[in-house]
C-alpha cells in the first residue's frame, strides 16, 4: 500500500527531439501518465504533469551533420513537431519544455556542480578514439570498421546491426571516422564517474525491501541490474553539444545525456512554479511518479535516483510504472526503418479521432507484456466498443429523451426491481475504478469504464422503452431518467480515458465540470434539464481507410527490403572435421501436435529408421501439424537432448528462415530411406 501524500508529481520521460512521436511513446508513456494525473485532478487533489523534449545527445548531432544544419536547428523543428502532437491529444501537461531552455542548462549544471563540490564523482582518466582531422574526440557511434564477430564492415562503434553483438569502438578492425573518414587514433581523455557501486547498498534496501509493490516488470528488472553488481558510471563526454562540464580544465566536455535529461523534471518544474518548485521537489509530503517505457528502467530506478540521493535534498520516486513496449503489426516499432504509426500522420489521416485511438492503445496497453497494435484491432474495437456500446447506448438515450419528453430530463418514477438489480450493479463502478487507477492498471480500468456502457446499454435493450411509449409512459419516463444518469456518469467515469468525447458528452447533457465524487449516483442531472440535441460520440469506420494504412506499411516493408540486404552475411570458416561432427539425417514425421502453453512449439515423432525419437520444433507459426505428418525432414540426430517445455526434444529439424523471419522445412527432393544420412 502507498502511504498518503499531499500532492503528486508526475513526469513524463523526455522524448528526443530528433524525430517526430509514434502510437508507441503514446501507449507507453503519454497516455497512461495523462489518465492518471486527469484522474487525480478529477478527484480535486493538488497533482502536476511535468512534460519536455529531450534535446541533447550524439544521434540529435548525427542528424544534424548528415542534413548539413546545426543541432539547435534539429531540436528546435521536431520539438514544435512534438509538442503539437501531445497537445492534439489531449496530454495534458501542465508544462511541456525542453532541455536547450537557459533555465535547465543552469539547474543542470549547478546539480552536477553541487555533486562535484561534495566529492561524489570520481575522476578517471582513459583512451579514446581521437579524430586528428577534425580535432575531436568521436563518440562511439561516430566510429565505423569491420565488425571482429562476422566482419561486416559497416559496423558501428557501439554495435554491429549485422550480426547484433554489442560492441567498444576499440574492438573494431580499421576503424574509422565517419566525420573526416580518417583514421582515429587513441588518445587520454578525462572524464567524470558516478559511483553507482557506493550506492548498492542503499538501492538494494530502497527498492528491493521498500518497493515490493512496484510493477513486476520494473521490479524485476532492479533487482537483476543489483544482482549483476553495479559499476561506476561516465557522466561527462567529449562532445560540443549538451550542457558544458562546469568545472575548471573541462573544456570541450558536456554533460552526458542521461545526467541532464532526468534534471530536466526538475528544471521544467522550476520553470512552470518558480516560487513553488521545492515543495513538489523536496518536501516528504509529495508523491513523485516517473511514467517510462521499460528501456529507460535502469535510468529512472537506478541512476537518477542516486543522483538525488547523492545530492540529498530532493525526494525519491514512490513508482516508476514503466511499460513493456507496443509493436506494430507484429514488428517491432523502428524510427529509422519507418515502421511506426506517427501521430501527425494519424491525425492527418484520421482526423478528431484522438480518442480512438487513445482508447485502443489504453484498452491494449503494454502494460504487462509486450503487445501489438493492427489496424484491423483498432477498427473492431471502434466499431464493436466505442460505436456500438458507448456511442449506441448515449445515441438511443438523447433521442428518445427528444422523441417523447421534448429534450428534457424525465421524472423518475418508483423503480422497479429490475431497475434496482441494475443499479446495483452500477454502485462498485467507483470503487473499482479508483482500485485499478491507483494502482496504474489503466487497461483494467477502461475495461470498468466501458462496463458501465455496457450496463446502459444492456438496460436500455432488456426495458425496450420504445415499445412501452404507447401504453406505459410514466415507465418510459424512469428508465430515460436512469439511462440518462448513466450517460451522465459515463461523461465523467471517460473524462481521463478519452477526453474530447466526455467533454462533448458533458455538453450535450448540460452538465458543467466532471465532479469524480458523483459516480454512482442517479441524481446528476436534474428532471426538467434540457438536453441537447444527439450528436453522434464515434464514427463507424469503414475498410477502406483500415485498408490503406495496411497498404501503407506493407509498401514501407518492401521499401525495407529492398534497401537492405536480405541475405545474412556468411559465417566464419569452419574445418571440413568440424562439419563432420554434425550427424545430419532424414526422417519421416509420423505423428505432429502443438506443445500446450507454447505458441511456437510443435513437438514431432520421427521415424529415424531406429526406434523413432521426439523432436520439438519451434515452427508452429508456419505449419499446422497436419500438414508434416507424412512428410520426410532432415535433422541434427546428434544434437544433445533438452527439455523444451517440458518436453524431450532429441535432436533439431532444418529448416531454411528467408529475411522476413519465414521459416520452411528442408526436405530431400526424392523420398528416401529413414534414417539416410545427409553429407
Ligand atoms: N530521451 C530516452 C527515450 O526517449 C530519453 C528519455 C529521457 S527521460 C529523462 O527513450
Ligand atoms: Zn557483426
Amino acid at each position: 500500500m502507498e502511504k498518503k501524500y499531499k500532492r503528486t508529481l508526475v513526469t513524463t520521460a523526455l522524448p528526443y527531439a530528433n524525430g517526430p512521436v509514434h502510437i508507441g511513446h503514446l501507449a507507453g508513456v503519454y497516455v497512461p501518465a495523462d489518465i492518471y494525473t486527469r484522474y487525480l485532478r478529477l478527484k480535486g487533489e493538488d497533482v502536476i504533469m511535468i512534460g519536455g523534449s529531450d534535446e541533447h545527445g550524439v544521434p540529435i548531432t548525427i542528424k544534424a551533420r548528415k542534413e548539413g544544419v546545426t543541432p539547435q536547428e534539429i531540436v528546435d523543428r521536431y520539438h514544435g513537431i512534438i509538442k503539437k502532437s501531445f497537445e492534439e491529444f489531449g496530454i495534458s501537461f501542465d508544462i511541456y519544455s525542453r532541455t536547450t531552455s537557459e533555465i535547465h542548462r543552469k539547474t543542470a549544471s549547478d546539480f552536477f556542480r553541487t555533486l562535484y563540490d561534495k566529492g561524489v564523482f570520481i575522476e578517471k582518466t582513459s583512451e579514446q578514439y581521437y579524430d586528428t582531422e577534425a580535432g575531436q574526440f568521436l563518440a562511439d557511434r561516430y566510429i565505423t570498421g569491420t565488425c571482429p564477430h562476422c566482419k561486416n564492415e559497416h559496423a558501428y562503434g557501439d554495435q554491429c546491426e549485422a550480426c547484433g553483438t554489442s560492441l567498444n569502438a576499440t574492438d573494431l578492425i580499421n576503424p574509422k571516422s565517419t566525420i573526416s573518414g580518417s583514421a582515429p587514433v587513441l588518445r587520454e581523455t578525462k572524464h567524470w564517474y558516478l559511483p553507482l557501486d557506493k550506492y548498492e547498498g542503499f538501492l538494494r534496501e530502497w527498492i528491493l525491501e521498500g518497493h515490493k509493490e512496484w510493477k513486476t516488470n520494473v521490479y524485476g528488472q532492479c533487482k537483476s541490474w543489483l544482482d549483476m553488481g553495479l559499476q561506476p558510471r561516465a557522466v561527462s563526454r567529449d562532445l560540443d553539444w549538451g550542457v558544458p562540464v562546469p568545472v575548471d580544465g573541462a573544456e570541450g566536455k558536456v554533460l552526458y545525456v542521461w545526467f541532464d535529461a532526468p534534471i530536466g523534471y526538475i528544471s521544467n518544474t522550476k520553470e512552470l512554479l518558480p516560487d513553488k518548485w521545492k515543495l513538489y521537489w523536496k518536501d516528504s509530503e509529495t508523491k513523485l511518479v516517473h511514467f517510462i517505457g521499460k528501456d529507460n528502467i535502469v535510468f529512472h530506478c537506478i541512476v537518477f535516483p542516486t543522483m538525488l540521493k547523492a545530492e540529498g535534498s530532493y525526494i525519491l520516486p514512490e513508482n516508476v510504472p514503466a511499460n513493456e513496449f507496443l509493436n506494430l503489426e507484429g514488428d517491432k516499432i523502428s524510427t529509422s526503418r519507418n515502421w511506426a504509426v506517427w501521430l501527425h500522420e494519424y491525425l492527418r489521416d484520421f482526423p478528431g479521432k484522438q480518442d480512438v485511438l487513445r482508447y485502443v492503445l489504453t484498452a491494449n496497453a503494454p502494460e504487462t507484456k509486450d503487445n501489438d497494435f493492427t489496424w484491423r484491432d483498432f477498427q473492431a474495437r471502434n466499431n464493436n466498443e466505442l460505436v456500438a456500446i458507448f456511442g449506441n447506448f448515449i445515441n438511443r438515450s438523447i433521442v428518445l429523451t427528444h422523441k417523447y419528453f421534448e429534450g428534457r430530463v424525465p421524472q423518475r418514477g418508483e423503480l422497479t426491481d429490475y431497475d434496482k438489480s441494475v443499479l446495483e450493479e452500477f454502485k462498485s463502478i467507483k470503487n473499482e475504478l479508483e482500485g485499478y487507477l491507483d494502482t496504474y492498471r489503466f487497461r483494467d480500468a477502461l475495461r470498468e469504464a466501458m462496463n458501465l456502457a455496457r450496463i446502459g446499454n444492456k438496460y436500455l435493450a432488456d426495458t425496450e422503452p420504445w415499445k412501452l411509449a404507447k401504453t406505459d409512459m410514466g415507465r418510459v419516463a424512469t428508465i430515460l431518467n436512469i439511462a440518462l444518469q448513466v450517460s451522465a456518469n459515463l461523461a465523467i467515469v471517460f473524462e481521463p480515458f478519452l477526453p474530447f468525447s466526455a467533454a462533448k458528452l458533458r455538453k450535450l447533457l448540460n452538465m458543467g465540470a466532471a465532479e469524480w465524487d458523483k459516480i454512482g449516483s442517479i441524481d446528476i442531472l436534474a428532471a426538467g434539464s434540457v438536453v441537447e440535441p444527439a450528436e453522434l460520440l464515434f464514427e463507424k469506420i469503414d475498410d477502406a481507410p483500415i485498408e490503406a494504412q495496411v497498404k501503407k506499411l506493407h509498401d514501407t516493408k518492401l521499401e525495407n527490403a529492398k534497401a537492405e540486404p536480405s541475405v545474412a552475411p556468411i559465417k566464419e570458416c569452419v574445418g571440413f572435421e568440424d562439419f563432420m561432427k554434425l550427424d545430419i539425417r532424414v526422417g519421416t514425421v509420423t505423428e505432429c501436435c502443438k506443445v500446450p502453453k507454447a505458441d511456437k512449439l510443435l513437438q514431432l515423432k520421427i521415424d529415424d529408421g531406429l526406434k523413432g525419437r521426439t523432436i520439438v520444433s519451434g515452427i508452429a507459426k508456419h505449419y499446422k501439424p497436419e500438414e508434416l505428418v507424412g512428410k520426410q525432414v532432415c535433422f541434427i540426430a546428434n544434437l544433445e537432448p533438452r527439455k523444451l517445455k517440458g518436453v524431450l526434444s532429441e535432436g533439431m529439424i532444418l529448416s531454411a528462415e528467408d529475411a522476413d523471419g519465414k521459416l520452411s522445412v528442408v526436405s530431400p527432393a526424392a523420398n528416401v530411406t529413414p534414417g539416410s544420412e545427409v553429407k
